[in-house]
């Protein structure tokens, strides 16, 4: 069972009556490790106007008796009381946004019905969760008629137990999404993006046996000091459910000649350490990757774990003991070509060759987490990754409740990605307002997510201060609270003019910064002169400015430039220019690349800006 950080529940069921319901749930690491039955395909859906009366009472708690029973109303015939029938409903396909799939639900935000039927044998003794990769923004599940789970978040996963519920045919499961932002939300109700509503990620039953391993964490340990002398020991846990105290855990890493058994306490976690001499250590030049296997009982799970040690040392970033420059780019979960939430390993690959060509080494994926194909790839190509929770600009900090929300998607985001050797960073928000409330809230929320990852550095996207004349100090206090800070700027497209950006000069805070987000518009195809608006050529010219300013500035790390291709953002309603979309893109959202592309795969490959 997932433990969720002990902080939480204690304050949960101490002092908050509306989050003491939270049951403990299991959430399977490694899925996509797992042999599974895929659920992807096509589901029937209905779309529930709102006031969405099919899953909600009138006072907002869910009905138990609507849409989810799925109790094939006989509507030739009878007294018409329940007027949906999901077996003559049209289909999309999952994984997929409504937006996109449908043109009458593309502005769409609201409750949509999902259901599909299937067969399924069930091995004797096995349990069996459904696992949904994500969907948008809460999610109510029915299993054959009975209320399984609900889910609060919109770029997380989540599992459902369904064991006693499953029958070899004709399952029903039934699941409505509502999209509708909220102000007490993870996002709030304002965001620059798209919201896409929908079953985003793949959906899957996962079978495992009786007692089965739920989480794990690999890690090269972390010393005092890095020396690749003593980068020879492999150290962390393996989590079974189901396991009486004592039970035996193995983890093996066949290549490196490493294999260690550990007993599992009477929380059912078998932490472990483990001398492992000769590592090839994983870096962005060496991806090196290397199976590992983890078995308990009849469970098993054979990972792929790059093994790399990533600090921070005064004002730099080590990786492997060395110090790194971050050359990357900003970016949203959306598909190249054909827009739309990423999901597939199409998109993925379609994504990874973007970066590539832009010779980068890093990608900050915006503003939540995405597809975990994406920290796969970047495990095998050797990106290095800034993973983020949605926590974007206004949010209810005053709210308990909220804490408690962003706590949850924090333990799942770093739950799921851990044993990813590409994210080297967490970052707990972006772009929040500098005042004492917001301060405490991620001060704690940094804590936490250092007190779930001892291995990574935190951080977190700055905004402001303006600047007094020509002089600008970075002073917010959330920098105390961060390991790496990072600092979105737009000088030349928000404020001032490209060249004015020269004249600045930056007092930040002595740590490692990167230059999180920075950039300007510019329509594919537009041309003019240098400080003509939408033109490629003034976001060329806003970029060489930013350069400028950046190279005075000794603490600079990295750089983000916002962002690597054209996403849709409804707020954005400047026809012929924008049409619904940020053309902050060094790529267009069909592939194409601006000027300003161009210009960061020459800075990137000859290392123009920028000292490690
Ligand atoms: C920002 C936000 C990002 C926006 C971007 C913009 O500061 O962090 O989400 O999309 O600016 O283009 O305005």
């Amino acid at each position: 069972t997932w433990r969720v950080s002990s902080a939480l529940l204690v304050f949960c069921g101490l002092v908050l009556p509306v989050c003491a319901q939270q049951p403990l749930k299991t959430l399977l690491v490694g899925v996509d490790r797992r042999s599974v039955t895929s659920l992807d395909g096509d589901w029937h859906y209905l779309v529930d106007q709102p006031p969405a009366k099919g899953l909600y009472k009138p006072d907002g708690t869910v009905k138990e008796d609507g849409y989810g029973l799925n109790t094939h109303p006989n509507i030739s015939s009878g007294p018409h009381n329940d007027e949906y029938d999901f077996a003559t409903a049209p289909t999309m396909k999952v994984p997929g946004d409504w937006n996109t799939q449908d043109p009458a639900l593309f502005r769409f935000e609201g409750v949509v019905w999902f259901e599909r039927d299937f067969d399924f044998q069930a091995k004797a003794g096995a349990r069996t969760f459904l696992h949904i990769g994500a969907a948008n923004y809460k999610s109510f599940v029915w299993m054959n008629g009975k209320h399984v789970c609900d889910h609060e978040g919109g770029f997380t996963p989540f599992d459902c137990e369904v064991t006693a519920i499953l029958k070899p045919t004709q399952n029903s499961v039934v699941i409505a999404v509502d999209s509708t932002r909220m102000v007490d939300g993870i996002p709030s109700v304002s965001i620059d993006w798209f919201n896409y509503g929908g079953l985003n990620r793949d959906v899957s039953l996962v079978t495992v046996p009786p007692a089965f391993i739920d989480d794990y964490d690999v890690h090269l340990k972390k010393e005092a000091t890095f020396s690749s002398v003593n980068a020879n020991t492999l150290t962390g846990y393996v989590h079974v459910v189901g396991a009486a105290a004592g039970t035996n855990v193995t983890v093996s890493v066949p290549e490196a000649g490493v294999r260690t058994t550990a007993k599992t306490d009477g929380d059912g976690k078998a932490a472990f350490e483990v001398k492992a001499s000769k590592l090839e250590l994983w870096s962005h030049e060496t991806p090196k990757l290397y199976k590992v296997e983890l078995a308990s009982g009849e469970d098993r799970i054979d990972e792929e774990i790059g093994f790399r040690d990533i600090r921070v040392d005064g004002t730099r970033i080590l990786l492997n003991g060395k110090a790194i420059f971050l050359q990357g780019a900003n970016m949203h979960a959306e598909a190249p070509i054909r827009t739309g939430r990423a999901y597939s390993d199409e998109d993925v690959k379609n994504i990874f060759g973007f970066l590539k060509d832009l010779n980068a080494n890093f990608v900050r994926l915006a503003h939540y987490p995405h597809d975990e194909r994406m920290e796969r790839m970047a495990d095998k190509q050797g990106i290095m990754i800034w993973s983020e929770i949605p926590l974007w600009q206004h949010i209810s900090f005053e709210k308990p409740e909220v804490y408690a929300k962003a706590t949850f998607m924090l333990n799942e985001m770093i739950r799921r990605d851990r044993n990813k050797a590409s994210v080297i960073l967490w970052s707990v928000s972006n772009e929040t307002p500098n005042n004492p409330t917001r301060t405490k809230f991620l001060t704690d929320l940094a804590n936490e997510a250092r007190r779930l990852d001892a291995t990574r550095p935190i951080t977190s996207a700055l905004i402001g201060p303006h600047a007094k004349g020509d002089q600008i100090v970075q002073d917010d206090p959330l920098a105390n609270a961060l390991d790496v800070v990072g600092q979105n700027e737009y000088v030349g497209w928000y404020e001032g003019t490209p060249d004015e950006a020269d004249k600045l000069h930056w007092t930040m805070p002595n740590k490692p910064i990167l230059m999180s987000e920075f950039g300007a518009e510019a329509k594919f195809g537009d041309h003019g002169g240098r400080n003509d608006r939408w033109a490629e050529e003034q976001q060329v010219n806003v970029y060489e400015h930013q350069f400028v300013m950046i190279n005075k500035i000794p603490q600079v790390r990295g750089l983000v430039p916002w962002v690597l291709m054209d996403f849709r953002s409804p707020g954005r309603n400047i026809p012929k220019l924008q049409d619904g979309f940020n053309r902050k893109g060094l790529f267009s959202e069909k592939g194409e690349k601006k000027q300003a592309f161009y210009l960061f795969q020459k800075t990137y490959k000859e290392r123009l800006v920028g000292k490690a």
